[in-house]
């Protein structure tokens, strides 16, 4: 399963794409079982699994658990080096490029590199931006790492364009996990009409109107986490949009 060319193939037709975020330190085996059972009915395009930190061991049995159930491919959003797992299809190989910590545009992945060969799976390099959304959030504190201003829609452009040219395949520009506002309509407007890569938006979306709104700006990839968490059929109403 190629999974970054089913991405590109979907976004050059315009096919709009939702993927789950799955924090196996938040969620209960029964809360994985119920948000697997409703994406696989919905028919979303991927599952990113991934934390900021995780307090206990449960990637492994998150994915297979998720796997048991459903045929959605499972991508690893790492929140750090030790979110490996070989029972993963693939993984977004990080640059945090909004920041300028050195750790964690190229540090970690050095340490990460021949654990992620050895685990065999899909390596798809993203280009990880940051953006305030009203709060500080575990990401920034944890990879101490300033976020791109809120209003601030060239610093997006330029960033996004600069990881485009070093040869990123993905921008995921991300106001945070439970961010109080997503990222605004026109900096995803702006960032989108001046890539060619596609755009993933994350953080803080909560309902199918704002969801609505994001793609129109530009997205190609929606990721939705604590908004599901709460409540599960926020996926039918999503994919009900992009149908
Ligand atoms: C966070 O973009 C993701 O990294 C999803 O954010 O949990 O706020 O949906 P939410």
């Amino acid at each position: 399963m190629d999974i970054y060319k089913q991405i590109l193939e979907k976004a050059s037709k315009g096919k709009k794409q939702l993927c789950v975020l799955l924090d196996p330190d938040k969620l209960t085996h029964a809360d994985t079982q119920n948000i697997t059972f409703v994406a696989q009915d919905a028919g979303i395009d991927c599952f990113f699994i991934g934390g900021s930190l995780f307090t206990s061991d449960k990637i492994d049995e998150t994915i297979i658990s998720v796997k048991e159930r459903s045929t959605i491919p499972v991508v690893i959003f790492p929140g750090n080096v030790l979110q490996i797992s070989s029972h993963a299809d693939a993984i977004l190989f990080l640059s945090l490029i909004s920041g300028r910590n050195a750790e964690m545009l190229i540090g970690k992945h050095v340490i990460a590199a021949p654990y992620i060969r050895e685990a065999g799976m899909e390596v798809i390099p993203t280009g990880y931006m940051l953006v305030d959304g009203g709060k500080q959030t575990a990401v920034s504190y944890m990879s101490n790492s300033l976020p791109i201003p809120y209003d601030k829609n060239d610093i997006a452009m330029c960033t996004a364009l600069a990881g485009e040219m070093l040869g990123l395949k993905l921008i995921y520009m991300d106001a945070g996990s439970g961010a109080e506002k997503n990222i605004s309509l026109s900096m995803v407007e702006k960032v989108k009409t001046n890539i060619k890569i596609p755009l993933v938006i994350g953080g803080g979306i909560c309902d199918a109107y704002t969801a609505k709104d994001i793609f129109n700006a530009g997205a190609d990839i929606l990721v939705i986490g604590n908004a599901v968490e709460n409540n599960s059929s926020l996926i039918y109403d999503i994919m009900q949009i992009i149908k």
